[in-house]
């Protein structure tokens, strides 16, 4: 168009007659009334997919969070001990002054917080976490070594407040309360936030009763027995046939050249 049909386009008389030749008022209402459907349909599965991205980011701390916890034990012969006063330290005299707490995150250099800013929960066995040897069991235990491959620990999971066992006897467990932090209208949230030994994990719902958006990993007993046997710490609950206690006459690292033990708590 030159420069003389665009100035002859500019007078009401023309305007009508481009409307009626490409778009009516009614057919733009329609188009801009799509568009701002498929914009308001975007933003939904935008906020699901962060959310998404939290828990993941989240997951994955709760991963390392328990590799470092195998990591204390191998170290100092027994789990951690929860924070029970925010400050991120340990928190033991001879026993955990609170077996469920702040997970210990500047004891153990991580895990301050989730994905939502929030401070995890930790419950610890007793048994696992003390600086008696072996608690729990009858016989000689390691020096050293708080539980031995006969203590079990007292923490269970289950899928539900009424619900069925997931895994029994577990030596520790952590906890992200999720995006909702502890709903208490939802059974199955408040059961990760009562302070007892009963803890549930089940599948993720923002809908279905009872919501649960928890966040849930635990150490379990015979993968962290295996790691400690296989790195020469030995569990001293039962006599061999060589008259050793259980550590087939290897030094470990809580005993001295002389086979007598030095505390290592
Ligand atoms: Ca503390
Ligand atoms: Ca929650
Ligand atoms: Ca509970």
């Amino acid at each position: 168009m030159n420069n003389r049909a665009k100035s002859s386009c500019r007078t009401a008389g023309c305007h009508r007659g481009f409307l009626a030749a490409g778009f009516s008022l009614l057919e733009m209402s329609i188009v801009l009334l799509v568009i701002g459907v498929l914009l308001g349909g975007s933003l939904v599965p935008l906020s699901v997919q962060m959310e998404k991205r939290d828990r993941d980011a989240t997951r994955s701390q709760l991963l390392d969070m328990r590799e470092a916890l195998t990591g204390y034990a191998l170290v100092n012969g027994r789990l951690p001990c929860p924070d029970t006063d925010g400050d991120g330290v340990i928190d033991i005299s001879t026993t955990c002054t609170n077996v469920e707490g702040g997970f210990p995150w500047a004891d153990l250099g991580l895990g301050k917080e989730d994905a939502w800013g929030r401070a995890f929960t930790y419950r610890v066995s007793g048994n696992f976490a003390d600086t008696t040897d072996g608690t729990g069991c009858a016989s000689s235990p390691t020096a050293g070594l708080s539980f031995s491959l006969c203590s079990v620990a007292d923490i269970n999971v289950v899928d539900g407040a009424s619900g069925s066992a997931v895994a029994s006897t577990i030596p520790a467990i952590i906890i992200s309360h999720g995006k909702n932090w502890a709903i208490t209208t939802s059974g199955d949230e408040a059961e990760n936030s009562d302070g007892d030994a009963v803890l549930v994990e089940r599948r993720f719902s923002n809908s279905a009763s009872p919501t649960f958006d928890d966040l849930v990993v635990w150490v379990v007993p015979n993968i962290l027995k295996s790691k400690m046997v296989s790195v020469g710490l030995v569990f001293g609950d039962s006599n061999d046939d060589n008259g050793n206690n259980g550590n087939n006459g290897n030094n470990n690292s809580c005993e001295n050249s002389n086979g007598n033990s030095n505390n290592c708590n």
